[in-house]
């Protein structure tokens, strides 16, 4: 086992899973039917390997990321496992083609699984790698778009799990649905449970300020990406007129992207997707731009490897807790009294549970 960190690529290996749902996930901008993963495994010539996962949404996807992923091994092969001089290397291998897409996540996949191994080859957690160490990270519970009933659940299944918090996907054909499944959700919880709200993306501008300005009155923490996600413009019109906070960052492609959006005044809140930032690499940039803008920074997905980084964020705000890849890991995330305490373990904090690996594999 290497002690320090100096490690030299050997190999870049990619599988495509595809893990069932009981239950699809709907949102008022498509339904999430299966979880499509793909696992990046690093090899090292020291011995040392890193791994990471890349969400694909659809799993349409699966297989051109794996392939890009793959098609990485010939740039980066031998090469020093220096995240810095990777990103580099690889933005420039995709300046063309641009960065944001399927090139980002496998560019993405592929700097986390590079932090897992330089944290693994010193023995310690990203978190401490980074600087921090492992600490208790306030936690929402994040359920879809289930409908007035099913929000009543949902804040049920919440407060029996021990969270503080929950957010739901509201964006349904009428505005009084919306609040009718914010009421089902206060009437559970009652009003010191924090309760965040997701559009993803489903209204116009002037329809996300009728809604906003009706949501004023109802408590909620945060309206998450009420209009296009790239529609920085007129997120920041709906700031304006909202009391409420504008939250958005799930789709930035990188930090020059948060940097626009913050520019535009389009969010009161960041939540970069640790993914689609640029792996650990992106998110410590975007954290940087967060602090200095004075934007809280929440996290989206891949709960893992972002209880690594929200502990060394300075404007932490939440992390988003949504299960997706716990079928395919050895150890889930553990939530205590409403928070999750990133794993002390050497690496970013994922382990393959091998045989379910090979039970979802998709040749
Ligand atoms: C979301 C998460 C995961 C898949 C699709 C949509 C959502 C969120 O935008 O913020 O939880
Ligand atoms: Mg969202």
């Amino acid at each position: 086992m290497a002690t320090d960190a100096r490690l030299t690529i050997r190999e870049i290996g990619a599988r495509a899973v595809n893990v069932p749902l009981a239950n699809p996930l709907p949102t008022s901008s498509g339904t999430i039917t299966t979880v499509p993963l793909v696992l990046v495994d690093i090899a090292t010539a020291e011995g040392v390997n890193g791994c990471a996962y890349i969400f694909c949404y659809t799993a349409a996807a699966l297989r051109p990321v794996t392939q890009l992923v793959r098609g990485l091994r010939e740039i980066l092969q031998g090469d020093a496992m220096v995240p810095a001089s990777i990103a580099r290397k690889l933005q420039g291998s995709f300046r063309l083609l641009g960065p944001q897409g399927l090139t980002g996540m496998a560019m993405a996949g592929v700097d986390m699984a590079a932090w897992d191994a330089l944290a693994k080859a010193v023995g310690v957690p990203l978190v401490r790698l980074l600087g921090g160490e492992p600490r208790p990270i306030p936690a929402y519970a994040s359920y879809f778009m289930n409908g007035v009933a099913g929000a009543e659940q949902d804040a049920e299944d919440a407060l029996a799990a021990g969270f503080k918090a929950l957010k739901i996907k509201i964006g349904y054909p009428d505005l009084a649905t919306d609040i009718q499944a914010i009421r089902e959700v206060r009437r559970v919880s009652g009003d010191d449970v924090v309760l965040m709200v997701d559009y993803n993306q489903c209204l116009t501008v002037p329809e996300a300020i009728t809604r906003a300005r009706a949501l004023d009155d109802e408590g909620v923490y945060w309206i998450e990406e009420p209009t296009i996600a790239d529609d920085f413009a007129g997120h920041a019109m709906i700031a304006r007129e909202a009391a409420t906070a504008i939250q958005i960052g799930e789709n930035w492609w990188g930090p020059h992207d948060m940097a626009k959006s913050i520019a535009a005044g389009a969010s009161d809140l960041a939540m970069p997707d640790v993914m689609k930032i640029g792996g650990v690499t992106g998110w410590m940039r975007a954290a940087a731009l967060a602090e200095t803008s004075g934007l809280p920074v929440s996290s989206h997905i891949f709960q893992e490897i972002s209880a690594q980084l929200l502990a060394v964020t300075p404007t932490c705000d939440w992390l988003e807790y949504m299960d997706l890849a716990a079928p395919i890991l050895q150890q889930p995330l553990v939530l205590e009294n409403g928070c999750v305490v990133a794993s002390d373990e050497p690496g970013i904090g994922l382990s393959w549970d091998e045989s379910a690996v090979t039970k979802y594999l998709q040749e």
